[in-house]
């Protein structure tokens, strides 16, 4: 909707065809944002997406978004045009609302079970946040505790024998606790070492990232490790730089 370019502080709200189709606000670089992405990919619902710039915001996000914060989605065609916000919220509407492509199991105790472990893995983005904000220098033990809690997950798939978390297709778990999976490929990029995950520790869940990386829901909104490594490096030095692909795109076009 807005051309890929993230909308700022006296920008014009958007014009919308009047068409019924989902509004998300998103940012292209946000985890939480990266959820609702997939979810909508997932399920094959239409939507335009309108690309914030969290920085400068503009001074109508609030009317969508109360707390300032991407993703929230607009429903035009829900009475009232409401607007959620919070990842998990949005993902579980849209699993009850768009029920062709189920992702949370349908057993209660399971759908149960896989919120603990989506919960669980907030363990793991903190830890992740503190290496690749700060290095494993400024976070000792951050690359250990990152370790341990993705133990808990290669167990799991262990256990359940399947190749994804959701059985023989990604579900709502996989989908959230992808996008930190898929920025982990930035470690590469941020340690001096060349960091890789331990493939006999992890094997499972390599494989499963590997197959993950193919998915179609995935790959529509998918960046390589060097990219979100781009974006994060020059967010330490307090640069937020939102339109970081729109700009390499335009300079492809031109040279
Ligand atoms: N708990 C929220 C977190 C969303 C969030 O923190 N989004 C960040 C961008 S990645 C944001 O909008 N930050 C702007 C701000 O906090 O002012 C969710 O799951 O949706």
């Amino acid at each position: 909707m807005s051309g890929g370019r993230h909308l700022a502080k006296g920008s014009q709200k958007p014009e919308l065809p009047d068409d019924g189709v989902i509004r998300l606000y998103s940012m292209r670089f946000c985890p939480y944002a990266h959820r609702a992405h997939l979810v909508l990919n997932a399920k094959g619902i239409p939507y335009h997406t309108i690309f914030i710039n969290l920085t400068e915001k503009p001074e109508w996000l609030t009317e969508f978004s109360p707390l300032g914060k991407v993703p929230a989605i607009q429903l035009p065609k829900e009475e009232g045009n409401p607007t959620l916000i919070e990842s998990l919220i949005i993902a579980e509407y849209l699993d009850e609302k768009y029920t062709e492509v189920p992702l949370f199991p349908k057993d209660p105790i399971k759908k149960a079970l896989d919120k603990v472990l989506i919960e669980r893995f907030n363990s793991v983005v903190s830890s992740m946040y503190k290496v690749f904000l700060g290095g494993s220098e400024a976070a000792p033990g951050a690359l250990t505790d990152i370790s341990k809690g993705l133990d808990v997950f290669e167990k799991e798939l262990s256990s359940r024998g399947t190749p994804y978390f959701g059985g023989e297709k990604p579900g709502m778990l996989d989908y959230m606790i992808w996008p930190w999976c898929e920025r982990s490929a930035m470690l590469k990029y941020l340690l001096p070492d060349k960091y890789e995950m331990d493939k006999d520790r992890f094997g499972k869940l390599i494989q499963w990232r590997d197959l993950m990386i193919n998915d179609p829901a995935v790959k529509g909104f998918y960046l390589d490790g060097e990219t979100h490594a781009k974006f994060m490096k020059a967010r330490r030095e307090n640069v937020h730089n939102y339109d970081m692909l729109v700009s390499d795109a335009k300079r492809q076009r031109t040279c």
